[in-house]
């Protein structure tokens, strides 16, 4: 039956942000990590998505001195009422995982990408949140030949084992994507991670973050993939954000380019009470190049929006009829009855 969850929403630091791409320079000031977090409530937001090195200004300092830095973003978050969702050791910047962290040929490589997550979960603990989310941007490949692909999964098995014997209480949330940075990725879709979980030494405690885009760019369908890891009891977060096609990575608004396919994921979330357990419906979502700085969270705040319409829209489904629809195969007549409804005409 329908959700009650009453919805809460979250993003990350990396959402404002100066409008740099591949092909050109930030055209918008950058604005501080303590000022977007003091927008977060302002925006309507309540979670706050961290990389290891937002929640502190660099994880190549002293132990001492990110214990500092984290209690300053605690109390930071505590004196705004807000709450940490995750924090994700950003593994993909740094020249030492140039070729990747925990699969990476380099032992050095891999060590570094292990203590570098050890910290996260440190960083994780002090801001009070339980969730380590890895998006494992360069485990994978360019060229085939130049990794042993089965030892990569016994790598990533292990990595992921350290971090739940590192810390009882922290669970692994992965983000998968198929590709981009890496030409192909390792584990790149949720249902590889998936069956990774089983793999662990504490399955219970590992679980998925599904985005949107992700799903898209790996030819899935992310309402059907949430539904999945959801089945799992394993569907801790989303990312929600929308994608023309099959191209980069653009973390368009929820909804910006395929509303049919936003209200599924919202309908998916929904019927299936996510949220129940804490949480949070986080976006992912980048601000066009074009905006001026004074505007330049309007896609966070419009993918909330569309999100909460479209639930509006979800709640008035007649789920009679949709069974009727089911049972006598009209799926047309249901598709049109679904897009009539998004449309504001049922
Ligand atoms: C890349 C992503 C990442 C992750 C983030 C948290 C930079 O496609 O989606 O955003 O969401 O690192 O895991
Ligand atoms: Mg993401």
């Amino acid at each position: 039956m329908a959700g009650k969850a009453v919805f809460r929403f979250s993003f990350g630091p990396w959402n404002i942000h100066e409008g740099a791409d591949v092909f050109g320079p930030p055209v918008r000031k950058s604005v501080a990590t303590a000022h977007k977090i003091a927008l977060v409530k302002k925006l309507g937001f309540e979670g706050v998505q961290f990389h290891d090195d937002d929640a502190v200004s660099s994880v190549d300092v002293s132990h001492d001195q990110i214990v500092r830095e984290a209690k300053e973003t605690r109390k930071l978050l505590d004196s705004e009422g807000l709450v940490a969702e995750f924090v994700a050791p950003r593994l993909w910047e740094d020249p030492r995982t140039i070729d990747g962290g925990y699969t990476a040929n380099d032992a050095k490589a891999r060590e570094y990408a292990l203590e570098r997550s050890r910290k996260a979960i440190d960083i994780a603990n002090i801001i009070g949140t339980r969730n380590i989310v890895l998006w494992p941007a360069r485990e994978g490949v360019y060229v085939n030949e130049s990794k042993d692909h089965r030892l990569a999964s016994e790598r990533f098995v292990a990595a992921v084992n350290s971090m739940l014997e590192y810390d009882g209480n922290i669970r692994v949330l992965g983000e998968m994507k198929p590709n981009e940075p890496m030409d192909h990725a390792y584990l790149p879709t949720t249902g590889h991670f998936l069956a990774l979980s089983y793999k662990t030494a504490d399955p219970a405690r590992v679980g998925v973050l599904i985005e949107t885009a992700h799903s898209l760019l790996a030819g899935l369908d992310p309402a059907i993939e949430m539904a999945y890891a959801l089945f799992h009891g394993k569907l801790w977060s989303v990312h929600l954000n929308d994608q023309n096609g099959l191209k980069f990575d653009e973390d368009r608004a929820f909804g910006a380019a395929n509303l049919k396919r936003a209200f599924d994921q919202v309908f998916v979330l929904y019927e299936n009470d996510f949220g129940a357990n804490g949480e949070f419906v986080g976006l992912d979502v980048k601000a066009l190049r074009t905006q001026k700085d004074e505007v330049a969270t309007r896609h966070l705040t419009n993918s909330k929006k569309i999100f909460l319409d479209l639930l509006e829209v979800v709640k008035r489904v007649d789920r009679k009829k949709v069974e009727e629809l089911r049972a006598s195969r009209d799926y047309e007549e249901l598709e049109y009855y679904i897009i009539s409804s998004i449309m504001g005409r049922v």
